[in-house]
């Protein structure tokens, strides 16, 4: 890009400006480019003699088509001026744009993205759905991707479903069929971690079921450095006890600081757990309760304790995950990410992985094999190898139950036990009776 002569002043404003390309990639040696469009008029857009925008970092300038063509469904374009690949190395990944005000008149009914997008969306009887962030194109017609309270929703641009289209007001009134809202609703869980060790949380975020459920967007994570929080020059987070002895105390105005930042910036929380060794036991119907809940803050203790006001006037929940003694809370706290997040729908690829979970119906696991037949002088049993689906339901359900009486008789008491698992459990008493 060292060409200058083509450069011209712009009077419009670049962010006035509505995209209608942007640049793929040079093509050939004569300065052409390859453009994916975002317009309906590529003809009309990307026609010698039309002008475009571009905005590359040393700065805003008017560009005039010299050569157009399609290839492949693209524009293949050059620039005046622009004769050479090497006058346009570079620029791809630029936008290209023009004023407003170039743009073709629609008829009614039809409109610009950019008319539709930052449009408020509300029912008929105003109660606000939320912004238009995107509209998708597609074979079933074009679709408002709306920001809803709860995640992202897709409303079909019908004239029967948005009824009313106001561009100027930017206010969109639409008459949802029934269940439309709720249905195309993806439930997004948030959780909000404040540590004073955030990338240890953020390591434990990285990989497996919860990385991957961040990757896809059903999980929304954030890792808060509770010194970001601090008023100080030395940015404490911890004091001197009151009363005197040993070791430190956490000060609650830092933790309090973040909660607030956290329902400012990301609304307010179903519930702010303290991982604490004082808390009620974090057990899988905790899980369960807290995966009903959408946005989860999690407070990392460390030292010898957290002042007492973060308990009763920050905190509304009190987790311990054992009783073990750990340096701090950032690993309990991944534990109830963890646990928590299996259960939010599209965190777990199989859904039957989470249903049969044996904690989730309160027994353990059955024993399982895979190849070889024979290992270490031990076979595999063989009703594994019968193909009587019956019976090797019948001995998976047998050996759960087994396993649970010997190592964790307490379960049995608040399990929910069918018919059939109640028969085999008084069978099983029965055979340890004749041989104890
Ligand atoms: C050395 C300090 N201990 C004095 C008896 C108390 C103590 C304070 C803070 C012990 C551990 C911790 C840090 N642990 C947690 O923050 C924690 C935890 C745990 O240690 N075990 C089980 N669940 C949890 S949840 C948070």
């Amino acid at each position: 890009m060292n060409n200058a002569e083509y450069v011209l002043p712009t009077m419009a404003n670049w962010d006035d400006m509505v995209v209608v390309g942007r640049i793929a990639r040079p093509h050939g040696l004569r300065g052409h480019v390859v453009v994916n469009p975002e317009t309906d008029f590529v003809e009309e857009r990307f026609r010698p003699g039309a002008h475009v925008w571009i905005r590359p970092a040393d700065g805003e300038r008017r560009l005039t088509i010299a050569d157009a063509r399609v290839q492949g469904g693209r524009p293949v374009i050059a620039f005046e001026g622009l004769d050479h690949v090497e006058d346009v190395e570079g620029m791809s990944g630029l936008e290209l744009r023009i004023p407003e005000d170039a743009l073709q008149p629609l008829e009614p009914g039809r409109y610009y993205e950019h008319q539709l997008v930052g449009c408020t969306v509300e029912t008929m009887d105003g109660a606000p759905v939320g912004p238009v962030v995107r509209v998708e194109g597609g074979a079933g017609g074009s679709r408002l991707a709306v920001e809803g309270a709860r995640g992202e929703i897709l409303i079909p641009l019908a004239a029967d479903i948005c009824v009313d289209i106001d561009v100027v007001a930017r206010r969109i009134r639409i008459n949802p069929p029934e269940g439309l809202l709720e249905l195309n609703e993806k439930l997004v869980m948030k959780f909000d971690i404040v540590t004073i060790f955030p990338r240890m949380v953020e390591a434990g975020l990285a990989e497996g079921v919860v990385g991957r459920g961040i990757e896809r967007g059903v999980l929304d994570v954030e890792v808060h450095d509770l010194r970001d929080y601090t008023t100080d020059r030395h940015r404490s987070v911890d004091d001197v006890p009151y009363g005197g002895g040993p070791g430190m105390v956490m000060k609650p105005e830092p933790l309090a600081r973040a909660v607030e930042d956290i329902k400012a910036r990301r609304g307010a929380p179903g519930a702010v757990v303290l991982v604490s060794p004082q808390g009620r036991p974090f057990t899988q119907a905790e899980a369960v309760r807290l995966s009903r809940l959408s946005h989860i803050v999690l407070l990392c203790g460390r030292y010898e304790g957290v002042d007492e006001r973060v308990r009763t006037a920050v905190a509304t929940d009190e987790l311990s995950i054992g009783d073990y003694v750990l340096s701090g809370g950032e690993l309990a706290a991944l534990v109830v990410v963890d646990a928590v997040s299996r259960l939010v729908p599209g965190v777990v690829g199989d859904a039957r992985s989470v249903e049969e979970d044996s904690f989730a119906r309160g027994l353990l696991d059955h024993p399982h094999y895979t190849r070889p037949p024979e290992f270490a002088g031990q076979k595999v049993p063989g009703v594994l190898l019968s193909g009587h689906h019956e019976e090797v339901r019948r001995w998976r359900k047998m050996t759960a139950l087994r396993r649970t009486l010997d190592r964790r008789p307490e379960l049995l008491t608040s399990a929910a036990l069918d018919e059939e698992e109640r028969a085999m459990l008084e069978e099983i008493r029965k055979e340890q009776e004749r041989e104890p």
